[in-house]
């Protein structure tokens, strides 16, 4: 029995996508060009059966607000609003009040906040302040555009990421990633609190309901990592009905993003698509993946990943364009069958 979704008379498959920021949201917006094509329909039409469950590990306070780094690349993104540019923030945005901030020695003076950024911020931070959870808060503030898919952070737990170092000292992941440009070479990252922490609701349903979960090419440690960490969310993937399908994030041997290498290195995987598979691991030998796709400038590796019990397919998989992005959305669609 199909499980897809009936839109405007067409069937189209219930997708769920685990994601971080910068390539989880091109794929996002790839996956959703698909799917609206497939519906001969608006974008919004097909949001019903695309859902994106996306990293809060590296979510922080800052300044007396909440900030949700990945949920707005994917809000912003799938909005139309986000810097294309920069990679993060509002298109167009100023930094008026993030001056006075620096004036006040306030914050921190690497860290940007844009204006229009801010007021994501603030409207967040009050509403959690009301007692709304973060998936409350994100529902709302997904009303404000038509997003085409269903946004779902990973946990309504506070799980912000810490960047452990040889010296036995630690700090929070964005002041790893943004101050020290991830130089400082990372023996572990922790997420104090996610032993405890439970799935966001309706990611466990998403995940069983779906036709396929496609886990993006995002950072596997510090964007993919923190979701599969959830205690339930393995379990979901593991025992749902639908085809797990993942991205390899490494082309030709190099991280597509500069710094996912070092994130990595330093939980002992090689930057290759073969390792990234193998961490991962093929769901008949209790890892997570049916498929995986690679580049094809990786095409050699494909019969190393097979032997992995791990279906793989080669893919152009550079998300230059929406037309790039939907093409790699396609294949992915196509690798499960849909
Ligand atoms: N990245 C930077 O490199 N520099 C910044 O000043 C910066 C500010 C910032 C503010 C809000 C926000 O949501 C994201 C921001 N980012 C910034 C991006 C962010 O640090 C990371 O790229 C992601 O967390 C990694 O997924």
């Amino acid at each position: 029995m199909s499980r897809s979704a009936a839109v405007g008379g067409a069937a189209i498959p219930r997708v769920v996508v685990l994601a971080g920021g910068v390539g989880g949201s091109r794929f996002a917006l790839g996956v959703r060009e698909a799917l609206s094509r497939r519906a001969g329909a608006a974008a919004p039409e097909s949001a019903a059966s695309f859902t994106v469950v996306v990293n809060t590990g590296d979510d922080l306070w800052l300044s007396g607000v909440r900030l949700q780094p990945d949920v707005d690349s994917l809000l912003y993104a799938l909005a139309g609003v986000n810097d294309t540019e920069r990679g993060w923030g509002r298109a167009g945005d100023t930094e008026r009040v993030n001056r006075e901030l620096q004036a006040w020695g306030a914050g921190w003076p690497w860290f940007t906040l844009g204006d229009l950024d801010l007021g994501t911020h603030l409207a967040r931070t009050g509403w959690l302040r009301e007692g709304l959870t973060p998936s409350q808060v994100l529902e709302r503030m997904s009303r404000r555009w038509p997003l085409g898919a269903r946004l779902l952070p990973m946990t309504d737990a506070e799980v912000d990421t810490q960047v452990v170092l040889g010296d036995g000292t630690s700090m929070h992941f964005q002041e790893w990633w943004t101050r020290h440009r991830a130089a400082l070479t990372p023996v572990w990252f922790e997420a104090p609190g996610i032993a405890a922490a439970r799935p966001a609701p309706g990611v466990v349903e998403a995940i069983a309901a779906a036709d396929v979960v496609l886990i993006a090419p995002s950072n596997p440690v510090v964007s993919v990592g923190p979701i599969l960490a959830v205690p339930g969310i393995r379990d979901a993937l593991r025992t749902t009905g639908a085809a797990v399908v993942g991205v390899s994030p490494v082309i030709g041997g190099r991280v597509v993003r500069g710094m996912a290498d070092v994130c990595l290195t330093a939980i002992g995987v090689e930057t290759s698509a073969t390792a990234v598979a193998a961490h991962y691991g093929a769901r008949s030998e209790a890892g997570l993946l049916d498929a995986w796709l690679i580049a094809e400038e990786d095409a050699e590796s494909a019969a190393d990943i097979s032997r992995l019990g791990i279906r793989t397919v080669v893919a152009p998989l550079w998300m230059r364009d929406i037309p790039s992005s939907a093409a790699l959305a396609e294949a992915a669609l196509a690798t499960a069958q849909l």
